[in-house]
């Protein structure tokens, strides 16, 4: 199987029933209506700050993937979740996202002039005004997903919810990653301490889409438990691509220059291990991942799909 299987006859979504004949059509529009979901979340300009607010808007309008929310979105589907309590999680996952892109690619970290095609945020808005919308980025992510607990008669869910958001984001999940990323360049690394980098800096965030959108659909211990570990594997899967396109992608494609990684002097899966073990190691993941998925009673073909498909992104 691959990106463009053809989905059984679904009809979905808000934007009408349309039947979606191949995966990337049907990718494309839920791409499209949770951008419609998440948007009205988005903060507005008003009073004083509106120049950070201005910078965080700019992040969150700049074209991205989208990803987390579609993650967070499929996995309350495939446990059967209804209701609208999922949208303010969907929204404020993708605001950390952004907060942590826009002080990844300040000149103290990765140093980026470019991201998702667009000049990166400190050098539009300055860099005082970047790390500034990072924080309120941070903070309006928090506001933003407790929004649920007037969507949820049963709050306990929604706590459980917000845990984990704060877990996967913070010093033991993204931060923590993140932080010894920094820390490792220039060095010689263990695959080891890869492996946490990859885990913590890309996997965690990927897992809380999933975790969360099953905790609000209401799923046991075990099914939040297989999506922790459906995660952590295509989490890693997707920092090997990132590591196979900072090699061999194009700046047209990926929205930024490729090289990145050499830039900072960071070692990667493929400088460690060679772009053959790189792929390899991938497949493997994401087949791991599909075969744990498919371990479930439930099912969903379209996240299935998702799965395999980040195997072969170009950006
Ligand atoms: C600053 C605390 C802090 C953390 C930064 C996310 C991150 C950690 C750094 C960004 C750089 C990087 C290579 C992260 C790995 C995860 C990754 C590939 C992020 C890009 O995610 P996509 O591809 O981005 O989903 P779009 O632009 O599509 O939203």
């Amino acid at each position: 199987k691959n990106a463009t299987t053809y989905i059984q006859g679904r009809f979905r979504g808000i934007l009408g029933g349309i039947m979606i004949e191949n995966f990337t059509q049907q990718l494309e529009i839920e791409k499209k209506e949770v951008e419609l979901i998440i948007k009205p979340f988005f903060p507005v300009k008003i009073g004083y700050p509106d120049t950070v607010i201005e910078a965080m808007i700019y992040s969150l309008e700049s074209p991205g993937k989208r990803l987390r929310p579609i993650m967070m979105r499929e996995s309350f589907r495939l446990f059967g979740g209804k209701g609208k309590v999922v949208e303010p999680f969907m929204a404020a996952i993708e605001m950390i996202h952004s907060y942590s892109l826009i002080h990844d690619d300040l000149p103290a970290m990765d140093n980026d002039d470019y991201r998702r095609g667009r000049k990166t945020t400190h050098l539009v808005y300055g860099e005082d005004m970047a790390i500034l919308a990072g924080d309120g980025l941070l903070n309006y992510a928090y506001e933003t997903a407790m929004k649920s607990f007037d969507m949820e008669t049963d709050k306990a869910i929604v706590v459980r919810a917000l845990q984990i958001l704060g877990q996967k984001a913070g010093i033991y999940g993204m931060v923590g990653g993140q932080v010894v990323d920094i820390e490792s360049e220039g060095k010689v690394i263990t695959s080891e301490q890869l492996i946490y980098i990859y885990k913590n800096k890309t996997a965690a965030l990927l897992e809380a889409a999933l975790i969360i959108g099953s905790i609000l659909a209401g799923a046991t211990k075990n099914e939040q438990k297989i999506m922790e570990n459906i995660a952590e594997k295509v989490g890693l899967a997707f920092q090997i691509q990132d590591d196979i396109l900072d090699v061999c992608g194009t700046m047209e494609e990926l929205g930024k220059p490729i090289g990145s990684d050499d830039k900072n002097h960071k070692v990667t899966y493929v400088t460690l291990h060679g772009m053959d073990c790189a792929k390899n190691m991938q497949e493997k993941l994401i087949n791991e991942a599909v075969e744990l998925l498919d371990s479930l009673v439930v099912c969903n073909n379209f996240l299935k799909n998702l799965l395999i498909s980040l195997m072969n992104r170009k950006h």
